[in-house]
């Protein structure tokens, strides 16, 4: 299997993103966004495939959830396939040439690392709480998008616990700090996620419906749809707290609430056989699929223009 039909280490994926970075040095750039509780590096990469200054973007986060393997997989896939295709493929060109991409691998680091050497099931951060009892801040409860109200927790030692206050952790501090500073170009907001093949959009903090309901409605059942044919797998799709469960605080509906229209959340394979646990051999069907619907959404929006 190649390197990116396997899972790495936070380590490898580190050094990955230096070599990437060195090996296209005049379209990729390491931007640091932050560091993780634990004091580690929020690295993402900028790919600026096409000329042009301050082109509209796509940001595509991954790992928000540590033991969400095929997430950071699923990043390092989309970076390789942008730079290995371009010009080759004419939607990966059409996307690249229209928009930069910000591909940030490891929203999570001391949490996937800790999936890696001690609990390969650890979901949050690795944050130490107030008390001292409980570890980790549930990341995708911690943003503010009607935080820690019903399908959040404010027990500590809670998976889906929301933290202290919104934006208590560094980690989400990192990504909502540099998205306010690029808010005005940045259109595409994904957040890559598993398991449970769904394709979701605003909101997920309240079930009223978002004021663009029917045209994310609409981006992500093309999305589905070119799944189903092309892989005979299917995706659910439509606004979270409908679609998947009542979730505040979570990174899609505060990059919505911020102006970014286009913002989602995909979840990938499986449906439950491995859950978490998806075996390697699974990565490139479950990457492919992915990148269909990241393609499928980009797309849409420039057709739109
Ligand atoms: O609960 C979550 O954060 C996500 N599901 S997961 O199994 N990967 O944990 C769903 C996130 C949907 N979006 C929001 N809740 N905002
Ligand atoms: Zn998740």
């Amino acid at each position: 299997s190649t390197f990116y039909e396997r899972y790495h280490s936070l380590e490898d994926i580190y050094l990955w993103i230096n070599r990437t970075s060195q090996d296209n040095s005049a379209s990729v750039k390491v931007l640091l966004l932050g560091s993780s509780y634990e004091k580690r590096p929020i690295y993402a990469l900028k790919l600026s495939l096409s000329p042009g200054s301050d082109k509209k973007a796509l940001w595509l986060d991954c790992g928000i959830h540590a033991r969400e393997w095929i997430s950071p997989a699923f990043c390092l896939w989309f970076v390789q396939y942008s730079l290995g295709f371009y010009g080759l493929n004419s939607e990966i060109t059409q996307i690249l040439d229209s928009f930069d991409v910000y591909v940030l691998p490891v929203l999570n680091p001391d949490g996937y690392r800790y999936t890696w050497t001690k609990n390969r099931m650890w979901r949050k951060n690795r944050s130490v709480s107030q008390n001292g009892r409980c570890v980790g801040v549930d990341l995708n409860r911690n943003f503010d998008a009607n935080w820690c109200t019903e399908g959040a927790s404010s027990s500590p030692c809670s998976e889906i616990y929301c933290g202290r206050f919104p934006e208590s952790e560094p980690e989400s501090q990192a990504v909502s700090n540099f998205l306010r500073t690029q808010k005005d170009l940045v259109q595409i907001y994904i957040s890559i996620h598993s398991y449970s093949q769904m394709l979701l959009f605003p909101y997920s903090c309240t079930t009223e419906q978002a004021p663009d309901h029917q045209e994310l409605l609409e981006m992500v059942k093309e999305a589905a749809q070119r799944i189903r044919r092309h892989y005979r797998n299917n995706y659910k799709y439509g606004a979270g707290a409908e679609t998947i469960y009542l979730a505040p605080g979570g990174s899609d509906d505060w990059a919505y609430n911020l102006g970014i229209k286009y913002s989602f959340t995909f979840e990938l394979q499986d449906t439950g056989r491995y859950g978490f646990l998806l075996p390697p051999s699974h990565i490139s069907k479950a990457c492919n699929e992915a990148l269909l619907a990241v393609k499928t959404i980009a797309l849409k929006v420039l057709q739109n223009r």
